[in-house]
């Protein structure tokens, strides 16, 4: 017998970055994007910086609940999300405020959802309710997908999650069905570096988590999070290889810069100088130093995105906030097509409580 032992496949992974940390930009890569459209582009990323210190300040205040920031995941979030056309799919985490500000979800709506009044997300048909369970929203992601590829309409579903949900198996099944049954679906790993206390370095040995899509047999990419001109170029390349029946990982480096939710405290496990490390990379600033290199930045320009954000963002939070919460009862509503009887039950026993208080 003849023993044989010889590499039968190397495989290796991608990097992106289009603007570097100073703003500087390689033309060879610039995506066909005019000055119009990555103005809107910084516009929302401004409106989700600005919008998302409001909440976190509403809920110190007492008038929202839970609230899960993004500060500095708005290229992550806004470039990934303006790449694809209206009619496709987002299949969000609690973490994509900035999903939704791109998606021209109501604004209205959204402060009354954060508010804990689930209603506004009905009657969304292309942007799902934001998924708590860690991980489960990138199976849907594919369902969606698949059932968009059956029917022909040739749409793409675009799955959020993070680093951490990397370690379910339901991301893994996802990954293992998408490959298989050549999905149209883009998987978004925003990799900020937490999934709550646990670093990135210990969720998994893999040195990236785009190598991860490899095994599947799809392509995975790592992509600058924070240079938001990657992101749109990844995504756009992602969404073609979508629409010819080919899944993608997206690993977005980036950082949570804030608590994992308002329930949290990170300085119980992480230093200043670790999130300090991070604040030479900030999406925003980087676009900013972008257009004065392209000589597109004024101080009016930057006063004027910032006084049209506030704007929105009062009208918004004024507007949201007066609206009466929905019954309590409507907490069984929306579970299952039909109720279960154990609900029917609990539904009783909540309106003799309620009783008079109703
Ligand atoms: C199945 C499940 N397990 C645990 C939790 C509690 N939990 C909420 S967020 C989170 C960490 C998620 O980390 P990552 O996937 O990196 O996303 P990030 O919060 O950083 O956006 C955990 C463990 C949950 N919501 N669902
Ligand atoms: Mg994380």
């Amino acid at each position: 017998m003849v023993l044989i032992r010889k590499v039968i496949k190397t495989f290796g992974v991608e990097y992106l970055q289009i603007l570097d940390e100073e703003g500087t930009i390689d033309e060879s890569l610039r995506p066909d994007l005019t000055e119009d459209r990555i103005k809107e582009i910084y516009h929302l990323m401004v409106l989700a910086r600005m919008f998302d210190e409001k909440l976190f300040k509403l809920q110190r205040m007492g008038k929202i609940g839970t609230y899960a920031p993004i500060k500095g995941q708005e290229a992550a979030q806004i470039g990934t999300a303006f790449a694809i056309s209206k009619d496709d799919w987002t299949v969000p985490t609690f973490r994509e405020f900035g999903v939704y500000l791109a998606r021209g979800a109501d604004r209205v709506k959204l402060v009354q959802v954060w508010n804990g009044d689930t209603r506004a997300f009905h009657g969304d048909a292309k942007n799902l309710p934001v998924a708590i369970p860690v991980g489960s929203q990138a199976l849907h992601g594919v369902g969606i997908a698949w059932a968009s590829k059956m029917r022909g309409e040739n749409k793409v579903a675009l799955t959020y999650f993070g680093d951490g949900a990397t370690s379910e198996g339901d991301v893994l099944e996802a990954f293992n069905f998408a490959g298989a049954f050549g999905i149209p679906v883009i998987f978004v790993c925003q990799d900020n570096q937490w999934a709550i206390s646990t670093p990135r370095k210990v969720q998994t040995a893999a040195e990236t988590i785009a190598q991860k899509a490899i095994a599947f047999g799809f392509k995975g990419l790592q992509v600058d999070g924070n240079d938001v001109l990657a992101v749109y170029a990844a995504t756009k390349e992602a969404v073609e290889r979508a629409r010819k029946g080919e899944p993608t990982l997206l690993e977005l480096l980036t950082y949570r810069m804030s608590d994992h939710t308002t329930s949290d405290d990170a300085s119980k496990y992480r230093t200043e100088a670790d999130v300090h490390a991070w604040d030479s990379k900030d999406p925003v600033l980087r676009l900013e130093k972008f257009f004065r290199k392209q000589g597109w930045w004024t101080d009016d320009y930057g006063a004027w995105v910032r006084s049209e954000c506030e704007k929105e963002i009062n009208d918004a939070v004024e507007k949201g906030l007066a609206i009466p919460p929905p019954p309590p009862e409507d907490m069984f509503s929306h579970i299952f097509a039909e109720m279960i009887p154990d609900h029917k039950r609990q539904l009783e026993e909540l309106k003799a409580e309620l009783g008079d208080a109703q």
